[in-house]
């Protein structure tokens, strides 16, 4: 072992127990105590087998320097002390020596760690594949997007500075060689209220800011832009636009470059930032009241100079917005007429507008990412995902993107249960081994009472939403609770059991996650889901001379009478949420538990409380226990004996015997005691990975002398 690196921390003396399942007495405490102990000394990886355990440091410490990546470079897991890299290491060597495609799954909740764990996989991965000049290519646009995306679709929330506010599955592709060929982005559900809303403390999406700060003058002008994000109301009611730990102006910088080395012409870039502007000047149109001859109301743009400007940025004809904005048509009896909306409804179109606006933005951006690394040559490839998915989410109010967000989760966990605690347990049960089984909560319960066809809460809002007639948030409660109250996992005060519960508002209702409990308000829920944007504005986008405005607003086609209905934003997301789930499923997963040592971002502090909590819902004792009462390692015998029946000598060069008898006759001549592993049906057991090391080194030195033999052989000949 090279323990050798004095000056990083790192790898000074191992402080605690590395591995959790080592720990003795095994007890919460312990565990928690020992996550303390090693945070303390900047260890801030721990292991629970093959899952690593990662505590946000919240400051810089030397771990991902280039010496530290030549450490954990071909390394075994547990030569070094935890570390993400050897994860990274171990999945990349999997999928490029064995051919098994790989995924890394990010949990924790916001704050935790996840993004930045994602930016070590991809650094490591880049650091240790192969050189030259198209695959360092093909490196810097996978390694650009991250920032380019966050600029985009992170934020300031009070949780954490550079929040990211969409889910984010990446696949890298891989040659036969194992060097970075190009690789798929796909994203989920942008939090995209956040563009017209922000809580206080919070921001919108970094671009605004950046763009203000790092423009020139020339650039503002051109984009008919001020520079002080004061005087945009999307940006001005949240009390916050400066982030003390963020530098806008120079990610600014980074990020035009960055889409320079990506691919995007400077025609593109433009394109882009002139939609960014005009998201921000449309939270500036102002509607006053204008009362019409029959009495209704209706109303008309009151700064006609900022509309003239957005027009000029997206080329669309004024008029052609301004009726957008402030008329809708409606279809009565084959005629179509067009209605004034009266200044609040000019409002939620404007602000509907932007948002459309900029969600298909982004969502455009990822495509254009995905066009520059897409794969273009017929080769089979090797893909390695990783996944950095936004973490469960608690807030004082919790509203359709916390219940979309939480609902993913589960399903992660669903995962994670599926892979580690069940799938471990039933393998033992199918091999014959004699198992102590471990109690764990299945939350499968949660995610049926969410996503069950028909009679799931996400069917039920859609089954609301296509529902004729008066239909509002408070009828989707209704019928809520007249069909979950059954459900232990259901809570609202609508429902008999709960009717006393004070701290349930009337207008919502409480789901007992995997994680805790979240009380959703239901305002919101149905226009959320309904996701729908008045065909005029949608037209009148169409309709513009921008480069790609045409692209993001399809079905505003006026050619395109075949008025299709759009899939809500529920069931998109589960439909996503499923295809992940099968993707993630068809791969070997790698974990990594992410998380939050405090909640004030700040370092050296380690509440006990709340990494309690978190270590409570990621399931990590319980992860602890399966892994404790099981086998490290299992191989097929066949697989086992050809590997290793040089270390044997009545199984050296050739076992005729049954593979099961030979492997225990291998086991035996390296005088392992029989505590130390299990004889399944098709496959040996072992417990610890040191073992298998040790015989590595055996079988390495057998087959040095061999060769040398070999060599002395062919010499006397
Ligand atoms: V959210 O669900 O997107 O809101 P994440 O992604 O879990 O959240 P993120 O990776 O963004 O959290 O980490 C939050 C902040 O913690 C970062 O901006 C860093 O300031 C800090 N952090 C996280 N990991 C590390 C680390 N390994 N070393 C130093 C870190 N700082
Ligand atoms: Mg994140």
């Amino acid at each position: 072992m090279a323990l050798h690196k004095g000056t990083l921390a790192i790898f000074e003396s191992n402080v605690g127990v590395s591995d959790a399942v080592l720990l003795h007495p095994l007890t919460e405490e312990a565990f928690i105590a020992n996550l303390k102990e090693r945070f303390n000394h900047d260890q801030i990886y721990t292991y629970i087998g093959n899952v690593v355990v990662s505590v946000n440091p919240y400051r810089k410490i030397q771990l991902y320097t280039h010496d530290v990546i030549d450490e954990y470079r071909s390394r075994n897991i547990y030569e070094l002390p935890p570390h993400i890299y050897a994860i990274a290491d171990d999945a990349y060597r999997s999928m490029r020596d064995r051919n098994l495609d790989q995924c890394i799954i990010i949990s924790g909740e916001s704050g935790s760690g996840k993004t930045e764990a994602s930016k070590v996989i991809m650094q490591y991965v880049a650091e240790v594949s192969g050189k030259g000049q198209d695959i360092d290519t093909v490196k810097e646009q996978l390694l650009q997007s991250n920032p380019v995306l966050e600029a985009f679709g992170n934020a300031k929330t009070t949780r954490n500075d550079n929040s990211s506010r969409f889910g984010k599955y990446m696949d890298i592709e891989f040659d036969f060689r194992g060097d970075p060929i190009g690789g798929v982005i796909t994203n989920y559900l942008l939090e995209k209220s956040r563009v017209a809303l922000q809580g206080q403390g919070e921001r919108s999406f970094h671009i605004f800011y950046q763009l203000l700060n790092g423009a020139d003058a020339q650039l503002l002008q051109t984009l008919k832009l001020s520079a002080d994000p004061l005087s945009y109301t999307f940006l001005s009611g949240s009390g916050c636009v400066v982030v003390d730990t963020v530098n806008d102006a120079e990610n600014f910088r980074n990020i035009t470059n960055g889409m320079d080395i990506i691919g995007f012409s400077q025609m593109e870039i433009m394109a882009v930032l002139r939609l960014v502007a005009s998201v921000l000047k449309l939270g500036n149109i102002q509607f006053e009241h204008r009362s019409n001859i029959d009495g209704t109301d209706g109303c008309k743009i009151s700064n006609p100079q900022e509309l003239r400007e957005i027009c000029d940025l997206i080329g669309c004809p004024q008029e052609n917005l301004s009726v957008a904005l402030t008329q809708r048509t409606v279809k009565a009896k084959g005629d179509t007429v067009k209605t004034d909306l009266n200044t609040a409804e000019a409002y939620y179109a404007r602000d509907a507008l932007s948002k459309a606006m900029y969600s298909r933005l982004f969502s455009w951006l990822v495509q254009r990412i995905n066009d520059s690394i897409r794969v273009t040559c017929e080769v089979r490839t090797k893909v390695m995902g990783v996944l950095d998915i936004y973490g469960f989410e608690l807030f004082e109010s919790n509203s359709f993107e916390q219940f979309i967000i939480n609902y993913c989760n589960e399903k992660l966990q669903q995962i994670f249960i599926e892979l580690t605690l069940k799938e471990e347990q039933e393998e033992y049960v199918r091999e014959g081994i004699e198992w102590i089984h471990v109690e764990y909560f299945n939350n499968a319960v949660i995610c049926d009472l969410i996503e069950k066809n028909n009679i799931g809460i996400l069917a039920m809002l859609d089954e609301e939403c296509l529902r004729p007639g008066s239909v509002t948030d408070q009828t989707f409660l209704e019928k809520l609770n007249h069909n979950c109250a059954s459900n232990p996992h259901y809570e609202s005060r609508g429902c008999k059991k709960n009717q006393s519960d004070r701290s349930l508002p009337y207008d919502a209702f409480r789901l007992k996650h995997y994680a805790g409990n979240v009380t959703y308000r239901v305002e919101g829920f149905i226009d959320k889901n309904n996701d729908l944007l008045f065909r005029d504005l949608s037209e009148a986008m169409f309709l513009c001379q921008h480069p790609f405005l045409k692209k993001l607003f399809p079905e505003g086609n006026p050619t395109d009478k075949c008025l299709k209905r759009p899939v809500t934003a529920g069931s998109q997301f589960k439909v996503s949420v499923t295809e992940l789930m099968q993707n993630l499923l068809s791969k070997n997963p790698n974990y990594i538990r992410c998380v939050k040592p405090n909640h004030d971002k700040k370092a050296k502090t380690f509440d006990i409380d709340i990494v309690r909590h978190q270590v409570r819902y990621l399931g990590l004792m319980e992860n602890i226990r399966v892994r404790r009462a099981g086998y490290a390692f299992r191989q097929i015998y066949e697989v086992f004996l050809y590997r290793y029946k040089m270390l044997a000598q009545d199984t050296w060069p050739q076992w005729n015997g049954e593979p099961q008898e030979g492997v225990r006759i291998i086991l035996e001549a390296q005088q392992i005691h029989s505590d130390e592993y299990a004889i399944g049906k098709s496959k040996i057991f072992i417990r610890n990975p040191k073992m298998l090391f040790d015989m590595e080194e055996r079988r390495r030195d057998k087959m040095h002398d061999l060769a040398i033999l070999v060599q002395k052989t062919w010499k006397g000949w």
